[in-house]
């Protein structure tokens, strides 16, 4: 198959280091050259991290799925009648905290339901719980809709809810609840949580605090390419302005058990392209996620060569995804990990949340310094 023709100014602009422009990511998107996009995004991709392949060792809690909200794709919420529904109290997080920081977790990812009879200082509990058993371990938690949820029920400002977050020992925010940011998707698929705008408030907000957070972008149901570079393009702004994210994570719709579930998965192809694209858009993202619990551990794999640069971590407790279908497993090791890395032809390297390499000795961690990635010695010099 000949290279796509109108992708040749694209590659020109690629390797000139130029911005793309939102024209530019449409005609990523209408082109069929899969290989070609991914063979761009992977030069990006080598500048910016060599051949480099970042993991982390953590966990999941899910501290409730009890939900006000009942967004179209989510299989993981519940009313508080239901007999799934659940809260995790003192005991609960205590001891998952403590099989993660006995397994050498270097962080916890905290994301739940939006629990109305709950109150903010339940939400800060749950990280003093952990902080209690462990207080190297990085917590990131809560995503931009539930911080919104928080302010409102607290009646306080998002950047209230956040610092009092702080103070319980809150370290960075995780990038869910993005889904699609523009209106004629968000509005239907899950009209009633967080808007747009207050979710990249919520971002702009906890960069200025001094916070670092990741962004994520839900894709394979009702979303079109316009909708997708908008989406991305809009995370781009934000960037320019804050520069505080550090990870995109593109996150495939699983159909299973929610209110889409007539909505096919994305095939593998959709995959990597969207994967590639999020690497040709985002220029001022320092890394792009595989999240292989989604993915698929195989797909992850490949889009080591796709954009990707990071595969998560070995997760352990994964409730969102496996309730809507995710056939992965619950956990990886971090043998596992280290083996699908190098069979891609990538150099496995240990990270904790701030991408600051990892050392073990003795059953005890250590992070070093910021790991030196091309696009940081260049900045150095
Ligand atoms: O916000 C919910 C998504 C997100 C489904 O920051 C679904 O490092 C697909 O944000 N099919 C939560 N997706 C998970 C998340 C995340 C994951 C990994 C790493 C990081 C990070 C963040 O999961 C939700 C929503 O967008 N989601 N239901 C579903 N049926």
């Amino acid at each position: 198959m000949a290279v796509d023709a109108n992708l040749r100014t694209i590659r020109d602009k690629v390797e000139a280091g130029e911005r793309l422009s939102f024209e530019d990511g449409l005609t990523l998107e209408a082109s069929r050259d899969v290989l070609e996009i991914g063979s761009l995004a992977n030069l990006v991709r080598e500048r910016k991290n060599g051949n480099l392949a970042f993991y982390n060792v953590n966990t999941h809690i899910n501290p409730t799925n009890v939900c006000v909200y009942t967004c179209d794709f989510c299989a993981f919420r519940a009313d508080l009648d239901e007999p799934k529904a659940y809260v995790m109290y003192r005991d609960q997080i205590t001891e998952r905290a403590r099989q993660a920081s006995e397994r050498g977790a270097t962080e916890i990812h905290i994301v739940g339901g939006l629990h109305h009879k709950l109150k903010l200082d339940y939400y800060m509990d749950v990280i003093r719980w952990i902080k209690e058993v462990d207080s190297e371990i990085h917590v990131k938690a809560y995503t931009a809709v539930e911080i919104e949820f928080f302010a409102k029920i607290t009646r306080v400002s998002t950047e209230e809810v956040l610092k009092r977050l702080v103070d319980a020992g809150l370290n960075s925010l995780p990038g869910g609840g993005a889904e699609i940011f523009h209106p004629e998707v968000r509005e239907k698929v899950c009209g009633a949580k967080a808007t747009t705008e207050q979710w990249l408030d919520v971002h702009r907000t906890a960069h200025r605090l001094g916070l670092h957070s990741n962004a994520t972008m839900l894709y394979g149901h009702i979303d079109k390419p316009v909708h997708r570079i908008d989406h991305l393009v809009r995370l781009r702004e934000l960037q320019d302005e804050t520069g505080g994210f550090q990870t995109f994570i593109p996150l495939a719709f699983h159909p299973d058990n929610s209110e889409m579930s007539e909505i096919p998965r994305p095939s593998g192809m959709m995959d990597l392209k969207t994967m590639a694209i999020s690497r040709l858009m985002l220029d001022n993202f320092p890394h792009i996620k595989a999240y292989w619990i989604m993915l698929g551990i195989k797909t992850a794999q490949v889009a080591l060569s796709f954009g990707a640069d990071d595969l998560d971590g070995t997760v352990v407790h994964e409730k969102i995804y496996h309730e809507a279908g995710a056939d992965t497993p619950q956990e990886m090791t971090t043998a596992e990990i280290r083996r699908i890395i190098q069979e891609a032809g990538r150099d496995p390297i240990e990270r904790d949340t701030l991408y600051r390499e990892i050392r073990r000795e003795n059953n005890r961690w250590t992070a070093g310094a910021k790991i030196k990635t091309p696009a940081l010695a260049v900045l150095n010099n």
